[in-house]
């Protein structure tokens, strides 16, 4: 049964007046999973209308009350966790355990985000002046514009729009055009909580949607994650305005593999930042390094191993890769593949030509190795697609490890604490995992790039209150005295 669409404008569930907008499953894209219409220029400003005129409400809300709405949704999203799972892995193409996986995730994120309403709220100085303090106190941005990707389609927004909520903003979401099911579910649950009306917005359409919500006068902050030229364009654009910017972007994740490592364990983890969710993270594993002397054997275990993954519908168990988001991201990851082979890049397994399921956009799961500088070691291809360039020195691998202009995570796989030492304070990444895959964040520790990767403050944990909070320095004196 097809899954009816509506935006949330004001607190009521609105039919779009924009065109028809279907999710369909990249498994079996003859299926549409919820269509709807897309929310209409006008609505659109009705959104951000009602997110101002909710803002000052909200805002005054007792921390502690927005808090207790973000419980509220969570225990509703952990009811829904099967369903809304399943949902998922039907709309975006993750395996099953891992949209369900995700479905929690995201209520873990609400529920730290939730304690932010209850811990401190700004600092407290001392004056060089008699009978003075001078106090820090953390206000809202007031309306904030959510811009949100396809990969994580309930656990990045939750980490956004907690955040945004607790610390006293009103939100305008809009969510990738090829998951609004999985939007709709997360707004379902915080408005299902008692979220007061318009202080969440969620705005279902496409990429223009976005364009016109950011460039609107009255949005005073954004957060966006996707790629680095989307997310480059929208900050310019919100620069211009002077409105501040979260943006989270692409990656090209090394994980370095050193002689002395635990190679079984290194296999493993390379395996899951590599190809889970079909490689669709911007923390995935997408270069490897490994040095020399112990090169032929770990490439020899990849490649049987890569080769006997399971690549299919992503509901059925045993399932380990299900296709990647649409055809047009296909057809470029393959053509990409084929044009390094051209030039010379060796293919270990997988490949365009490889056998995969009929019917899905499925790309099998790809290993290449590389002599040198190639565009499938320099740009983002966002599928399950892993290049490796062996290093003849630790030296050389770390060298080739900092060797792009993405600084998102890093994976490094060594039992020397000295080594692990020297890329803590030589890799230029805002994640590093040593001895484990370069994917995952963990709720209440920062998330973010460096380099092309990131741009602006972190999110997660308390990191996330420096953007979405601006801050006031009050000088304090009593009325009565002179100091
Ligand atoms: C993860 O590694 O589990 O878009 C999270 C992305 C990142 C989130 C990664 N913003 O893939």
């Amino acid at each position: 049964m097809t899954i009816e669409l509506k935006s949330l404008i004001g607190g009521r569930w609105t039919e779009g007046t924009g065109a028809l907008l279907e999710s369909r499953s990249p498994a079996a894209p003859g299926v549409v999973v919820a269509q709807g219409r897309q929310a209409g220029p006008e609505q659109l400003l009705d959104a951000v209308a009602a997110a101002r005129a909710a803002a000052r409400g909200w805002a005054r809300t007792p921390a502690h009350e927005r808090g207790a709405v973000l419980l509220r949704a969570a225990a509703i999203i952990e009811e829904h966790a099967g369903v809304w799972g399943e949902e998922l892995s039907r709309e975006e193409g993750k395996t099953l355990p891992e949209g369900t996986g995700e479905v929690l995730r995201a209520a873990q994120v609400l529920r730290y985000q939730a304690g932010e309403g209850d811990r401190e709220a700004g600092t407290v100085h001392h004056s060089p002046r008699a009978g003075e303090q001078i106090l820090v106190t953390r206000k809202p941005l007031g309306v904030v514009a959510v811009v949100t990707p396809f990969n994580f389609p309930i656990a990045i927004p939750a980490w956004k729009i907690a955040p945004a909520l607790v610390h006293g903003n009103t939100v305008v979401w809009k969510p990738a055009s090829t998951v609004p099911l999985l939007a709709m579910r997360l707004a379902q649950a915080l408005h299902d909580a008692g979220l007061p009306d318009g202080v969440l917005n969620l705005v279902i359409g496409s990429g223009a949607l976005g364009d016109a919500l950011v460039d609107h006068p009255d949005v005073d902050g954004l957060t966006f994650t996707g790629s680095t030229g989307v997310g480059r364009a929208l900050a310019g654009r919100a620069a211009a305005r002077g409105v501040p910017v979260q943006a989270e972007m692409g990656g090209k994740n090394a994980a370095v593999v050193l002689a002395d490592a635990d190679l079984d364990l290194a296999l493993e983890q390379v395996l899951l930042g590599a190809f889970r969710s079909s490689g669709q993270k911007c923390t995935a594993t997408s270069r490897l390094v490994v040095e020399e002397p112990v090169a032929d054997e770990f490439l020899r275990h990849l490649a049987e191993r890569v080769s006997a993954l399971r690549l299919g519908d992503p509901l059925e168990s045993g399932v380990d890769l299900g296709p990647v988001i649409s055809a047009t991201a296909r057809d470029g990851i393959l053509k990409a593949v084929r044009d390094g082979i051209d030039d010379g890049a060796r293919l270990l397994c997988g490949g365009p030509d490889a056998a995969v399921p009929t019917g899905g956009h499925f790309v099998a799961p790809t290993v290449v190795e590389l002599d040198g500088e190639a565009p499938l070691w320099r740009d983002e291809l966002f599928g399950p697609v892993l290049a490796v360039r062996r290093a003849a020195t630790v030296e050389e691998a770390f060298a080739l490890a900092e060797d792009s202009e993405f600084g998102l995570s890093a994976a490094l796989f060594t039992q020397d604490l000295t080594l692990a030492l020297e890329a803590m304070e030589g890799l230029d990444v805002g994640v590093l995992h040593v001895n484990s895959e370069s994917a995952g964040a963990d709720p209440h520790v920062p998330f973010g790039g460096a380099k092309k990767s990131g741009y602006g403050p972190k999110e997660q944990g308390q990191a996330a209150r420096e953007f979405f909070t601006h801050t006031t320095t009050v000088y304090l004196r009593g009325g009565k005295t002179r100091p």
